[in-house]
């Protein structure tokens, strides 16, 4: 059976399509939701978003304990000060893609050093909602081995 992909969604991303659609755009985590489920290639997904630090943190302590076989998170503005979640993102043992809809290091100096990015697989940032396909895509193939 296929194994499971983990997408991870943290805070203010259950606004996209109004949230400052200049930088984010105008598509819902819905749609983005759809779009991975879409490109799962036969992998079952566990799609969540959250507000909360220990929400995204219990998640990935449930994909680690269920074997699952990757995760692809956009921590939000938890990129950037979490201990917490980089903690927990040590302990999954397998591939992690970063990714924000945004490229974060053409932003303010506050968005540009992600501490996930020191312990993720592949880092998209710039793509717009598109990067959640293609980091769907690069995933199985990194599952396929
Ligand atoms: C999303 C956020 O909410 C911001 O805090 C990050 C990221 C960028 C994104 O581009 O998806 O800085």
């Amino acid at each position: 059976m296929a194994s499971t992909i983990y997408v991870l969604n943290g805070p203010n991303l259950n606004r996209l399509g109004k949230r400052e659609p200049a930088i984010y755009g105008h598509t819902t985590l819905a749609e983005v939701e759809a779009m991975c489920r879409a490109e799962a290639g036969g992998h079952e997904v566990v799609f969540h978003q959250t507000n909360y630090e220990g929400q995204l943190v219990d998640w990935i302590h449930e994909a680690t304990d269920g074997e699952a076989g990757g995760i692809v998170i956009n921590p939000a503005g938890l990129s950037f000060r979490s201990i917490p979640l980089l903690d927990a993102l040590k302990m999954f043992g397998g591939p992690i893609i970063e990714l924000h809809i945004s490229n974060i290091h053409r932003r303010d100096p506050i968005y540009q050093h992600s501490l996930v990015s020191t312990v993720a697989t592949a880092v998209i940032a710039g793509l717009g909602a598109r990067g959640y396909g293609t980091a769907m895509r690069e995933m199985r193939a990194m599952l396929a081995g």
